[in-house]
């Protein structure tokens, strides 16, 4: 019918490489000390896993995101510029880059749009939306690789599509839940299994 789609997709993990590029900058910053390969990855808080591994290496998983040039550094992931370029492109379907900046805001919110702008274009910077609370923002999709998103509104409009990333493929999901396993994958499929 007439009725438009409307797609959230997050940035970090699914179209920004965020754990690609801080295990290559904690590499060079901290040579000495301990890392985590992306294949041993586990978990969502990249700072829990390396306070496991030993507690010093919280604090400087932490040093390495609140840097300056690091979130506008990080390269993209295969795929994902160009499929959300063309789904913006497609009839009846609105998008949105949903996103959840670091607490320190020194430089993240600012680099996140700047990341936007490089990659997509001055026009595209209509379509971020920045937000902690990603249950507040309705729509009809939402394509994240954080496998528990929670919010203030208990039950959100969106179907939260989980992108697989290094830190949630091991992770048996309870169905309903769907996974869109790359960029690769058949997104169009399910974008058009919400089209009524
Ligand atoms: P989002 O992908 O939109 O849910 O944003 C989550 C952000 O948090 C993203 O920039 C990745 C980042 N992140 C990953 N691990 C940690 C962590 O251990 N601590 C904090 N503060 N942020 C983290």
């Amino acid at each position: 019918s007439g009725k438009r789609l409307r797609v959230l997709v997050d940035m970090d993990g699914v179209l920004a490489d965020f754990e690609g590029g801080f295990l290559k900058k904690y590499r060079a910053r901290y040579p000495e000390d301990p890392y985590i390969t992306l294949d041993d990855r586990r978990g969502f808080w990249v700072s829990t896993q390396y306070g496991q591994l030993r507690s010093d290496l919280c604090d400087k998983a932490i040093s390495i995101w609140e840097s300056k040039d690091f979130f506008i550094e990080l390269e993209p992931l295969p795929g994902g510029v160009e499929a959300v370029k063309e789904m913006a492109k497609m009839d009846n379907t609105d998008v949105f880059i949903c996103t959840s900046p670091i607490q320190h805001y020194k430089h993240c919110p600012y680099e996140k749009y700047a990341w936007v702008e490089k990659h997509f274009g001055h026009d595209f910077l209509e379509r971020v939306i920045l937000t902690r609370d990603k249950t507040v923002i309705s729509g009809d999709l939402l394509i994240d690789d954080k496998p528990d998103i929670l919010g203030v509104e208990p039950k959100p409009t969106w179907e939260h599509i989980l992108f697989t990333a290094c830190h949630n493929k091991h992770l048996s999901l309870s169905p309903p839940q769907r996974r869109l396993l790359s960029w690769s994958d058949d997104w169009r499929a399910i974008l058009d299994s919400k089209r009524k």
